[in-house]
């Protein structure tokens, strides 16, 4: 049997059975692209509510309008389930399960283990495999295509097997994944040809490559690439801070130059799904082969540093009105990774919390997008309502997240001294905003020092 030729006229007619495991931000809009593209879709995933969800049409990614999931269910052409047996049926599967990091920051590959373990008991002769999964340099061939060869199939021949890193920018308005170019590397010809050709059907532009490892090791580049500049330019906002530079002002005029140049901006730290994570899966890896890199160890070790960071330029900030951390009424406004998302995961908004509680001061959060979390004890710690009458008795309020949505004058105008990490306040002239990286170190700061009542 030509498992390659048979799979080769299916995708080419369309007639293939299409598999998606894993229906998050990754998983769920490559299905939808994959409908569109003229497949039929089988979506698995381990959480019933989400499938029961899907099921009545309805979208929990905020990229992906529920309309598109109705007409995909209705239609037939999208079928979600949380059984993992109908792999029988499936020709190829793309694999979006999460990559995140164990406590003590290594990979944690064990959601893509699990997959495998299912996947080799119902595979079928033929199949073509995808990972997209963020991961290190490897992870395809010694997690999915040994544990396959290990069955007695032959990759490139009864079995074929590529990765394809994602690219989603969940809240991103211009690119998604359809226009978003598709880096893909397979394991022998066969396999990169097969995958180019399902990929071709479902995205605007595929990038093929010579192995899964160089589009494994594209990925990490992309992103530390991310984390090591965020990091450099943290650690200039704190030289400006010593200087008394403003790093916002130096970074717009840098930005002016037309090439070899792209602006990063300091904030409280990095949060996120990506950035965080992803570089420590090649710095990792990078150690199997005594290979120990300093710019992705150096980058965390400044960019875990901002919290703290945020923390001591708001008792410096403090200290100017002759007040202590301890006691003071602090509001945090914004804990979500990023403006304009509910995201909270790995948000340095939540590290900046616990140190304010830490420290004795009374702290709280307003937040219209992520309106509640969970404290390191357990506790569900609530944002407050916007009240601008109650904002002015705070003793300092920290801008973490920038959301558009936020009043900036308004807030300004209330006269309590607020540590702006975001530049947020950009436009607005006023004595009581201390902009990260305009020179914080400063002890002469001038400003009308509001001493007593
Ligand atoms: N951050 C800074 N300064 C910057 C840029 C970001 O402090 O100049 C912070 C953000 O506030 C956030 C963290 O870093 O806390 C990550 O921000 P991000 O802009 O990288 O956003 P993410 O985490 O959503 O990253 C995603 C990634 N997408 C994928 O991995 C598929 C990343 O590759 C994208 O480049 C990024 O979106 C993007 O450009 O928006």
């Amino acid at each position: 049997m030509n498992y390659y030729q048979a799979l080769k006229e299916k995708l080419q007619t369309k007639t293939g059975k299409i598999g998606v495991i894993g229906l998050g931000y990754v998983g769920l809009p490559l299905a939808m692209e994959m409908v569109k593209g003229g497949f039929t879709i089988y979506g698995i995933d381990l959480d019933t509510r989400k499938v029961e969800s899907l099921s009545r049409g309805e979208s929990y990614i905020q990229d992906v309008p529920g309309t598109v999931v109705a007409e995909a269910v209705n239609s037939g052409t999208f079928i979600p389930t949380t059984d993992y047996s109908v792999i029988r049926e499936l020709d190829t599967i793309s694999i979006c399960v999460p990559t995140p990091l164990s406590e003590n920051q290594d990979p944690d590959t064990s959601f893509i283990r699990s997959v495998v373990d299912e996947i080799k008991t119902y595979i079928k002769k033929g199949t073509l495999i995808i990972l997209e999964s963020t991961t290190y340099p490897g992870t395809t061939e010694e997690l999915i295509q040994s544990e396959l060869e290990a069955l007695g199939l032959t990759a490139g021949e009864d079995f074929f097997i590529c990765f394809s890193p994602e690219r989603v920018d969940p809240g991103n308005r211009n690119f998604n994944t359809y226009n978003t170019p598709k880096v893909i590397g397979g394991t022998t010809e066969a396999c990169k040809e097969l995958g180019v050709l399902l990929y071709s059907n479902v995205v605007k532009t595929v990038v093929p490559v010579s192995s899964p490892k160089v589009a494994e090791m594209s990925k990490l580049l992309e992103n530390t690439f991310r984390s090591i500049n965020i990091a450099f330019v943290n650690e200039l906002a704190m030289m400006c801070d010593k200087m008394g530079i403003d790093v916002w002002e130096v970074i717009r005029a840098a930005s002016t130059k037309p090439f070899g140049f792209m602006p990063f901006y300091p904030g409280p730290g990095i949060g996120g799904h990506c950035i965080p994570l992803d570089p420590m899966y090649l710095s990792w890896k990078a150690k199997e082969f005594r290979f120990y890199s300093k710019f992705i160890e150096l980058a965390q070790s400044i960019n875990d540093n901002m919290p703290e960071y945020v923390m001591h330029s708001a008792a410096q900030v403090l200290n100017v009105y002759a007040k202590s951390i301890r006691n003071s009424q602090v509001l945090l406004l914004g804990m979500a990774y990023k403006p304009d998302v509910d995201d909270l995961r790995e948000s340095p908004a939540l590290e900046i919390y616990e140190l304010f509680k830490e420290s004795g001061a009374k702290v709280q959060f307003y937040d219209p997008y992520a309106t509640s979390f969970q404290d390191v004890h357990g506790n569900i710690v609530q944002s407050v309502k916007y009240d601008r009458n109650a904002f002015a008795k705070y003793d300092c309020m920290v801008l973490i997240t920038n959301h558009r949505s936020f009043p900036y004058q308004e807030l300004a105008d209330l006269g309590v001294p607020i540590i702006d990490t975001r530049n947020a306040f950009a436009d607005i002239q006023s004595d009581n905003i201390y902009k990260l990286g305009t020179g914080l170190g400063k002890t002469e700061r001038k400003v009308k020092v509001h001493v007593g009542a």
